[in-house]
This record gives structure tokens, sequence and C-alpha cells, in this order.
């Protein structure tokens, strides 16, 4: 039976929330210290919580194309923020578009606006140019430019509810696939004023590791700017930092005083995305509708909330590495279940195809995830694999100065391979660094603070992460860096040619 003939209670609603930044440990749910998320938690008590769900390459406009189109980086192009995603590469949302979902998208796209780049596969659009702002923002739309006044993640949300409505009054039968791609809580982290009294400066726990001082990590890691202490903004800030704490013995009074500042800000962009989440759930029950849809609420990525004395991602440590992801689907998903088995962004669009009663394989032929949708069920699914490949390829950003590098994250072992591009320290002239590699032994390590790269006794499983990672990164279709000039991405043009027979040239970017 194809899809569309399917009943459509075997073809659920889905409505996909993704925010921007949102790192797991700021999600009550998974356990934060530092805030609270009532209607996120909501999800987690009625569905699934994912505790090993990870991007493939933790920086926002490279985790959309892998979460859209099921492949890594290499395939779809877009493994920074200045190469260009390819075009070509069939989207989840075409796939259900074809099928017959009812399909839109609401927010942060971030893959391009030149006429070739702007969202496909959506009946109904509206992004934010760029980055977007939290504040009367611009939207981009099938027919040209709009301008909102109001609150971003509240606008975002009417858009979406509004949406829902005019929907299910046209086409009452057909299923949909609603995309609400929060702006929040990106950089620079500008709250609604409702939320202006919570977490007060002085109030928020300090991470263990905020004082970290990474002396013990690569020389790569070193050179990131992406200090608490040194490398946030009076943007980010938001006020002037006290001339005293600016002396060089004042490092550590600085990245506390910063610190309460980025999180205040950070948790209050936060509470309101939650607001967001709970009134979707509520607009889904007053539609009479929840049973029978599937809610997922992500993040492109997850963050450094002064873990290890930083901001930001890219870095493939856990916090950064880490998407959270709930899933509630009261129809197959059980109540308070926990999903361990290691998942990753590029598994998504499978898993939203199967949901869907759709064939990935045939949808999407380049795709490369497996549908996870049987351990949402609580089943087990033979085989599945039990490491990651990841790949930070960006390393000529002249803001963060993070380094190039791939790993793999085993359940017990996280190994990084720092293989040299990078635009080094501060001041540094040239771009090659020299090899240096990372190895945690998340068994007694869980936090990845010593690194034993270079421990004797860690040797033989050194040799064997080593294996591990060039078979995983042969498997899917990557290849090792082989020196300067070379950093580029080796892109799967073979793919995209023959679909385009006339070859025509990648659309240019913003
Ligand atoms: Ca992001």
């Amino acid at each position: 039976m194809s899809p569309s003939a399917l009943p459509s209670s075997t073809r659920p609603n889905i409505v996909f929330v993704m925010s921007d930044d949102h790192a797991a440990h700021a999600i009550s749910a998974y356990g934060s210290r530092v805030n609270s998320t009532p209607h996120m938690d909501r999800l987690a008590e009625e569905g699934a919580r994912l505790d090993a769900m990870y991007c493939t390459n933790s920086i926002c406009t490279p985790s959309r194309a892998s979460i859209l189109t099921g492949t890594y980086s290499h395939i779809n192009g877009a493994a920074t923020l200045y190469t260009e995603f390819d075009h070509r590469v069939p989207t989840v949302s075409e796939a259900l578009q074809s099928a017959g979902y009812a399909t839109a998208l609401f927010g942060k796209w971030h893959l391009g606006h030149s006429p070739s780049a702007l969202p496909r596969g959506f009946d109904s659009w509206r992004i934010l140019p760029g980055q977007g702002e939290y504040w009367d923002p611009r939207f981009l739309t099938p027919d040209g430019e709009e301008q909102y006044e109001g609150y971003v993640t509240d606008l975002l949300t009417d858009m979406a509810l509004e949406w829902i409505d005019e929907e299910r009054a046209q086409r009452p039968s057909a299923p949909f696939c609603l995309m609400l791609h929060h702006k929040a809580p990106h950089r620079p982290w500008i709250p609604h004023p409702r939320h202006a009294e919570r977490y007060p400066v002085g109030s928020i726990p300090e991470p263990e590791t905020l004082l970290e001082d990474l002396s013990t990590r690569s020389k790569a890691v070193q050179g990131a700017r992406m200090s608490i202490a040194d490398d946030l903004t009076r943007t980010d800030v938001k006020e002037d930092m006290p001339a005293e704490l600016r002396a060089e013995d004042r490092r550590e009074d600085r990245a506390r005083w910063n610190y309460q500042r980025y999180l205040r800000d950070y948790l209050q962009t936060v509470q309101a995305v939650d607001d967001s989440v709970g009134r979707v759930l509520d607009h889904l029950e007053q539609l009479g509708i929840a049973e029978d849809t599937l809610v997922v609420y992500t993040s492109d990525q997850g963050f450094f909330l002064g873990d290890h004395g930083l901001f930001d991602k890219r870095l493939m440590y856990d916090e950064s590495l880490q998407m959270p992801m709930l899933v509630r689907w009261p129809a197959e998903v059980p109540a308070g279940s926990r999903v361990t088995s290691m998942l990753r962004n590029v598994d998504v669009a499978a898993t939203l195809l199967d949901v869907a009663g759709i064939d990935p394989e045939q949808a999407m032929p380049d795709q490369q995830g497996r549908s996870f949708r049987p351990l949402l069920r609580g089943e087990e699914i033979e085989g599945w694999p039990r490491a990651v490949y990841y790949r930070y390829w960006e390393h000529d950003d002249p803001e963060h100065h993070a380094p190039a590098h791939y790993g793999i994250r085993t359940e017990e072992f996280a190994y990084i391979d720092y293989y040299g591009a990078g635009l080094g320290a501060p001041g540094a002239s040239d771009r090659i660094f020299e090899r240096e590699h990372e190895l945690y032994d998340l068994r007694t390590d869980p936090g990845e603070l010593h690194n034993v790269a270079g421990d004797p006794a860690y040797a033989a499983i050194r040799e064997d992460l080593a294996a591990q990672l060039a078979q995983m990164q042969a498997e899917v279709g990557d290849h090792p860096y082989t020196g300067p000039g070379s950093w580029h991405p080796d892109w799967n043009h073979d793919a995209a040619s023959a679909r385009d027979a006339d070859a025509e040239t990648r659309p240019t970017g913003d």
C-alpha cells in the first residue's frame, strides 16, 4: 500500500521544534542544575528522552543540512558556514510533501537566501534572513520580505499555530509536518522582558570546570577564542565590565562575572522557547490531535555553558556534541521512557519518514541515516552502531579560532584527531598546527577532563580507536585530511551530477 493510501491514523502529524544552540544541560528533564523548563519536561514525562543523540558537525548550518537531508557534511556540502549547501540533495520535507503531507517551516533556515537556496518541500514557509533578529524581525517568504513587530520566539509560535489551524480547516484529512525553528537561544541572547526576573546575576550555579585552564588539552583547543573570561563581548553581557576585572591576575573573577551575565540571558531566552513548547502542546490538545501527533523538541547542537571555561560549540566534547531530543507520541512512544542508544542527527530524516510510512531509501537515496523509530517504542535494533563519527571542518573562523578535527565517540571513549588545519593562537601567522590527539576514558572520566592520549597505558586502546575512526570515516564516504589546501570537502559531486545532467553551477551563498 502506498503511503498516501494509508489511513491517516497511521500517518501521524509531525511537529518538529528545533532551537538554536540549546544544550541538554539547560533542560531540567536532562538534570539541569541551572534552570527549569516545565514544558520541555512534560515532553520527557509523556514521551521519550533521548540520552545519546549527537550531531555530526557541531555548528548551525551544517547540523541543519544534516537533519534535513540525512547526510554528512561532505555529502550535502554545508560543511562550514561558508561552504554551500548542495540544494540538489533531497530533503525530508520534499519527501513528506510528495507523500501528501502538508508541510511548513517557520524560523531559522541559515542555508542561504539566493533563489535556488530557499526552502524546498514546504507548502508554506517564512524564514529569518541569516541569524535573524530577536525583536521586530524581518522574514523572507515566497512572496518577498515581511516585517513583524514583536519577540521572535513568540512570533514564530503564533505563525506555527495559525498555520496548523488554517491547514486543519482547509485539509482536515491530510497529515501535516510543521518545522518550528527557533532563533533562540542563539547569541547575543536577548530575552523577553517577561523573564527579566529569572536567574538573576549571582544566583546561577557555576559548572565545576568554569575555571579550567585547558592546559592538559591540545594546543589547538587552547588557541580557540571561546573563553568565558576573555572572549565574551560587551554585546554578549550587555554592560561594561568593571575596569579592575580586566587586570591580568583577575581572570577567575572575570570568568565568574561574565558567566553570571551570559547564563542569565541565555537561560531567559530558553524560557521563552519553553513557553513556546507549552503553547504548542496545549494547542494540539485543544484540537484533539495530541494523541497522534509526533512532537520532537531538539536543538541543532549543544553548547558550552561555562563548561571547561568555554562558551559556544564546535568542539567534540559532550556539552557541544550532544543534542537534546525529546519525543512525545502517545500512540507509540511509552511515557517516561529513555533511549540510551547512540543516535546521530543524520538519523532524524529516516526516522521521520519511517514514522510517516515512507521508505527512506526510495524517497531520499543519498541519505545515510537509519530510522530509530523502533528504539522509540522501546525495542532493540540488532547491530545498531555503538559509535558515532564526527567532523568539524571549519578552521578559518576569524572570531572563534576553533580548530578543524575529526573523531569518534563510543560508549566508553572519545577520541579526537586535531589534524592540523587551524588559524593557530591569536597572533599566529601560519595556518597549520602540529597534529594533536585527545583521548578521554568516559568510563572513569565522563566529564572529559583527563586527556590520556599520551598515556602508554592507553596505547592499544588509542590504536584501536584510530582504526575505528578510519573505518567509520571511510564507511560514510569521507576522507582523511591530507594537508594544506585539501581542507575543502571532497564533495560528493557524482551523486548530485547524476541528478543534474546540466551540471548546474552551485548557487552562490549569502
Ligand atoms: Ca546552532
